[in-house]
């Protein structure tokens, strides 16, 4: 048997910056990993952002932990969790475990010729689909809110910072006054800020997402008890365990499970059992991925686990031209997941080898 590694990093416009409290991006960079073995073509997608500002993980530590350690554990093909054992060794760095992790999902499902919705366990068959909505002036947000409601999304969350969040709140809350909404301040906030929080407290919010530190869980709790709003926790919630110990101190009451940021599907499904069995809810997040991360995104989305609409919304809303030949389409607030083996996707690699910026063989 031969197998082969191949890497590409790639650089795509994004339709509209994405500004969040951590900063705006205006290109998703990142690499897609192709796994070629016994006439099988396998493929996975970094999550990172371009710097270590959602978490301390970037492109180049994905690379260079992928590159020295995990692709040598890669390459007789073990199963996920068999990978996830040997990878144990290496400290944090989820992200890059993630991308192996998932690429080796992907692999054997194909072998086994099984979608990935069904491989990964029990599926309802479609997911429910909420909205992300980067950070703009008040006026913008309501715009883009009001063609999102037309195209179905079921759940709209809204980007705020520390100081833009009342304004944002106030102007979506005249306009719509009773739809599904979250909030998402990606930690820009401490318990020093308690008196902003109760304030946003008052506008009957689904949750309110990572209010405090990434990897905080004490302060969440604290915080849990003096407001009424549901915390969702995601960057804080980086392995089962983590979430074990949110649901132990009342940390939130959801999680917004990224597979990336938890090493990949094994722990993405761990953590959705642990949080349905502690009564709490969850969902799937994004990171602006393309149609390749997004299949992986779709597919676990559809699990009975999953109890609250994701950020899975189909890749026109970020790209021009996506990187697969089959991107996804939503109707009524669902996507199903593709049905073909593995992720399902038609990878474009004439275009994927156009818009790289680097590219070669790992083995
Ligand atoms: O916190 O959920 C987040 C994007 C980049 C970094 C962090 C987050 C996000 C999103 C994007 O909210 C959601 C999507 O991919 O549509
Ligand atoms: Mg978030």
């Amino acid at each position: 048997m031969t197998a082969s590694l191949t890497y590409y990093k790639f650089s795509l416009p994004l339709k509209t910056p994405f500004t969040t409290s951590f900063g705006t991006d205006t290109n998703r960079v990142a690499y897609i990993f192709h796994l070629n073995a016994n006439g099988i073509d396998a493929f996975s997608e970094s999550v990172a952002n371009v710097g270590p500002f959602y978490s301390y993980e970037d492109n180049e530590t994905i690379f260079h932990i992928v590159k020295q350690y995990l692709a040598d554990m890669v390459r007789d093909l073990p199963q996920p969790e068999e990978f996830l054992r040997r990878a144990e060794r290496i400290r944090g760095h989820n992200m890059a475990k993630a991308t192996m992790e998932m690429l080796l999902w992907d692999y054997h499902a194909k072998v086994a010729q099984k979608p990935m919705h069904l491989a990964v366990g029990k599926s309802k068959g479609y997911a429910d689909v909420g909205i992300s909505i980067g950070m703009e002036t008040p006026e913008k947000m309501v715009n883009s809110i009001s063609a999102a409601l037309e195209k179905g999304y079921k759940r709209i969350k809204v980007k705020i910072e520390k100081s833009k969040e009342l304004s944002i709140l106030t102007a979506i809350r005249d306009v719509y006054p009773e739809i599904p909404l979250s909030v998402d301040a990606n930690t820009d906030y401490t318990l020093k800020d308690m008196e902003t929080l109760k304030k946003i407290d008052r506008f009957n919010l689904v949750y309110m997402e990572q209010p405090l530190d990434h990897d905080d869980l004490v302060d969440h709790a604290t915080l849990s008890k003096n407001i009424s709003t549901p915390i969702c926790l995601d960057e804080s919630i980086t392995s089962p365990d983590r979430a074990r110990k949110a649901f132990e101190i009342g940390a939130g009451e959801i999680i917004n499970i990224k597979p990336g940021r938890v090493a990949g599907f094994t722990n993405s499904m761990e953590i959705a059992k642990i949080t349905r069995e502690n009564g709490g809810h969850v969902w799937i997040g994004g990171m602006l991925e393309t149609g390749i991360g997004r299949a992986y995104n779709v597919a676990i989305a559809s699990s009975v686990l999953i109890d609250y609409p994701g950020d899975t919304s189909p890749n026109e809303k970020y790209f021009e031209r996506d990187l697969v030949r089959n991107p996804f389409t939503m109707s009524n607030g669902i996507i199903k997941p593709n049905q073909g083996p593995g992720i399902g996707v038609d990878v474009d690699l004439e275009y994927l080898k156009k818009v790289s910026v680097d590219s070669g063989k790992l083995f």
